[in-house]
């Protein structure tokens, strides 16, 4: 029996409860801890790395930059760490979240292969007792799920997946062992940022690959690459500087952000612009000007550049024509960021089959069965995404005042105070929850906030003995109201994308994250304590 065991066996109420030990649930126990705070953090897999643990398909890379998309909390971590490209495979960043939870001994207070199952919120004591699959509960008086935004993996609704007789995989669910891909037949559904990720990489040693793709989707280049010394010197000589800049921007990151509308300036200019960022990679593309994500003529410039290049790329001009997205702006789905993969539709071992013209109908034992056809495949990938946001609360029967549960409040979507904290629900914080900027930016430097504020809560509450603080009614409302108003300025709404849940059937059509901006979310955050926690009851 480990030590931690034998300690939570004598003593089973802590002061804080914290839910995935991801980027966020590491940072929150090393907070919490050095406010003196007795926490344990429940994790379902055997290990830390959240979103980074599940997704091992290959290709997996972050599409932030690596120097960027890592946290700014510690100096000596930032000064001690190498990052060695541009952007970080996945194997890298887990390397990297092992590297701090060794430096700060994270593991010693997580409980592995924990899944939790339900939480339940006592008024009389005020008190939340966590309960795992085991039949363990757990008290605290905190309970704060860090359970990410994309962590519950969805395989689509198609009839037979259980009859495959082949080596079936979800790329949010991979597999620790290498798959063989070598000489197979394989078939990904699904041409997001995991599958255009995979496909690539898939299509190097598979004997043929299909790829069933529903909707096209507009990708750029990463142009990833080495990092040179100098490059990681420079910029950890100016970290601090560098990072206090990346809060003040609207996603968190430092890209270039163009201060002009694209119809401001004369299409030479505006192509000239569009090229330079495609050669040089990256999502920064998306930043070019001020309102490709406002403006329907500056979004289709945006649109025609990306399709003229996929025309250019792919040579057979009837797959080139099934891969460009044409129906919806781009960035209304998150943009995809790639790596060599509209050239690999120019292998011989590659094709492109148009399931939204031949939909798919089952999966057989064979295959996949669309409407025409039937393709035999020995593995099938679903890189079919996730229920985002709210899937991995909705797992957990999370009950709070009057045992009112979170699936019922949120019935008809997801509402917050600040993406943080939900009235009905005391003393339970969600780290980027639905209503704050989360996916629209750099997810750590959301987390980072998160985590500090959250932290800076509790330690108030313990400071002035409180017990209870709960979003009022009133302020969740206006909050709610203000995430929707900024987000009906946008073009978010034209595409069917996970950001309003469109993607799981029956979900409510509501867009999710806030694209009101990092930089305005926080120093909304930042108000609301100037303001003595407006907004939130305290007893
Ligand atoms: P996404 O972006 O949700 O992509 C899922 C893909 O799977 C997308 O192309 C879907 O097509 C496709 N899909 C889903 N269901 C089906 C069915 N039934 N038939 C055919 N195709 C289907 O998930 P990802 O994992 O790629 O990326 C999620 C985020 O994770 C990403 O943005 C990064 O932030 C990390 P559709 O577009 O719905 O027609």
């Amino acid at each position: 029996m480990t030590k931690l065991n034998s300690l939570h066996e004598e003593r089973q109420a802590f002061d804080v409860i914290v839910v995935g030990a991801g980027f966020s649930g590491l940072y929150l126990l090393h907070k919490l801890r050095e406010e003196g705070f007795s926490v344990v953090v429940l994790e379902a897999g055997t290990d830390i790395g959240g979103t980074w643990y599940w997704n091992r398909y290959p290709g997996a890379r972050c599409d932030m930059r690596s120097v960027e998309y890592s946290y700014s909390f510690s100096e000596d971590i930032q000064r001690d760490w190498n990052w060695t490209e541009r952007f970080a495979t996945q194997p890298e960043i887990l390397s990297y979240l092992d590297f701090v939870a060794e430096r700060l001994d994270l593991r010693s207070g997580i409980e592995f292969n924990t899944s939790v199952t339900a939480a339940h919120f006592d008024p009389a004591g005020a008190m939340w007792t966590v309960r795992t699959q085991d039949g363990v509960e757990r008290k605290a008086r905190y309970c704060i799920m860090a359970t990410g935004c994309l962590s519950a993996s969805k395989l689509p609704e198609i009839p037979g997946i259980d009859e495959f007789a082949g080596e079936i995989y979800h790329t949010g669910r991979w597999p620790h062992q290498p798959v063989d891909f070598a000489g197979k037949i394989v078939g990904v559904i699904g041409t997001g940022s995991s599958g255009i990720q995979a496909i690539p990489c898939i299509a190097e040693q598979a004997g043929k690959l299909f790829v069933f793709q529903r909707t096209p989707a507009y990708s750029v280049p990463a142009r990833n690459a080495p990092l040179s010394e100098d490059f990681v010197a420079k910029w950890k000589a100016e970290y601090p500087s560098l990072r206090a800049k990346a809060r003040e921007t609207r996603s968190g990151a430092l890209w270039d952000y163009g201060t002009k509308s694209a119809m401001e300036v004369s299409a030479e200019e505006r192509e000239a612009e569009f090229a330079r960022r495609w050669a040089d990679g990256s999502a920064n593309f998306l930043y070019a000007f001020n309102d490709l994500v406002r403006d329907p003529d500056s979004n289709e410039a945006a649109a025609a550049f990306v399709r003229a290049r996929i025309a250019e790329i792919v040579h057979d001009p009837a797959t080139a024509k099934k891969l460009t997205p044409v129906n919806y702006p781009i960035g209304a789905k998150r943009i995809c960021v790639d790596s060599d993969y509209f050239e690999t539709f120019n292998r011989d071992n590659v094709e492109l089959v148009d399931v939204k013209a031949d939909p798919i109908k089952a999966i057989t034992r064979a295959g996949v069965k669309t409407a025409a056809k039937l393709f035999p495949v020995d593995i099938l990938v679903f890189a079919t995404g996730f229920d985002a946001f709210t899937g991995a609360l909705g797992a957990i029967d999370i009950r709070g005042v009057g045992n009112l549960s979170l699936r019922a409040a949120w019935e008809h979507g997801p509402k917050t105070y600040l993406g943080m904290t939900v009235a009905g629900f005391p003393n339970l914080f969600l780290i980027t929850g639905p209503g704050s900027p989360s996916v629209l930016g750099n997810m750590v430097v959301s987390i980072e906030h998160d985590v500090e504020w959250i932290t800076a809560c509790i330690a108030m509450m313990r400071k002035k003995h409180l017990s209870v603080i709960e979003a009022n009614p009133e302020a969740q409302e206006q909050w709610v109201e203000h995430v929707r108003h900024v987000a009906d300025g946008t073009l978010y709404y034209k595409a069917d994308s996970w950001f309003i849940g469109a993607n799981v059937p029956g979900k409510p059509r509501v867009f999710m994250p806030y694209v009101g901006g990092v930089d305005a979310f926080q120093r909304e955050c930042r108000e609301v304590v100037a303001e003595g926690y407006r907004g939130f009851h305290l007893a």
